[in-house]
């Protein structure tokens, strides 16, 4: 493990915020604030849920850790862009789960890539097929991190099928990084297993100009 993934995790576990904060100030002098995302954040997290499942570690520095990386992300990643792109019409979703780190991530990396898009925060199946219908979205970004929540999907695409021809359904999260069929699966259109697949999948399903 290189050491900063290694120095980071200590931090982590320690509940030493001070100490994550420096780390990443200290990385951001050479890399981009996305970088820090999917080369050290998503691998140490993903390290201390091992951990946790191991026994090695208690399920407080699992929260811990998610809340620091939270706040640290809060400053690290704009939400602005001066230019939006207004299509397609998206919006992302936590679906059925808590754990929001990855929504939160998509949506900010999205919104610095340029896009307009609107976060419906955590819904259930009901909630979410409501809002989609009656917003007529082109694109639905769906996170979850729970496999229960990911089998949800298969819900959600049966229920919005028969309802609209245009709309992509896009999933992602840890699920859907472990287990690469599971998109085909629950029926979604594409899956990403990165905040950058998300700006890709969005860019290709663009057809419109950034008008604001
Ligand atoms: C932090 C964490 C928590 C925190 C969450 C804090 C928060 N506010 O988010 C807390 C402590 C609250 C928590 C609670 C629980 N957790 Co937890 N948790 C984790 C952990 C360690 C990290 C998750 C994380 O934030 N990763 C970092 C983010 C950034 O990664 P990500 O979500 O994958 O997102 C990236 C990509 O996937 C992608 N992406 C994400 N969404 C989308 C969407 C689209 C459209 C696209 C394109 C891309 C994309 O972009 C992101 C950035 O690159 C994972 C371990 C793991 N391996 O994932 C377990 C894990 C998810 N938790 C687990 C469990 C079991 C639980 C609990 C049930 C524990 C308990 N007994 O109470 C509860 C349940 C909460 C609930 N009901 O939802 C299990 C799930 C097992 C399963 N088979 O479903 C895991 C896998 C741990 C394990 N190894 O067993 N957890």
């Amino acid at each position: 493990m290189p050491e900063i993934v290694d120095n980071f995790k200590n931090a982590l576990l320690s509940s030493d915020e001070e100490g994550a904060s420096a780390i990443l100030d200290q990385y951001l002098l050479k890399h981009t604030p996305l970088q820090f995302v999917e080369e050290i954040v998503v691998k140490t997290l993903d390290d201390i849920g091992s951990g946790w499942e191991n026994g090695d570690y208690a399920l407080s520095q699992v929260y811990m850790s998610g809340r620091i990386c939270e706040a640290l992300l809060d400053r690290a990643l704009p939400d602005q862009s001066g230019q939006r792109w207004h299509k397609p019409k998206m919006a992302i979703a936590l679906l059925s789960d808590y754990h929001s780190l990855g929504k939160k991530i998509v949506y900010s990396v999205m919104r610095a890539g340029g896009f307009q898009l609107v976060d419906y925060g955590r819904v259930e199946v009901e909630e979410l097929v409501a809002r989609v219908t009656e917003d007529r979205l082109e694109v639905i970004m769906i996170s979850v991190l729970m496999l229960s929540s990911a089998l949800q999907v298969k819900e959600v695409v049966r229920r919005l099928s028969p309802r609209s021809d245009n709309l992509k359904i896009v999933v992602g999260g840890a699920p859907f990084r472990l287990d690469r069929q599971l998109w085909q699966e629950v029926g979604a259109d594409a899956v990403g297993y990165t905040a950058s697949d998300a700006l890709h999948i969005a860019s290709s399903l663009q057809g419109g100009k950034a008008d604001e």
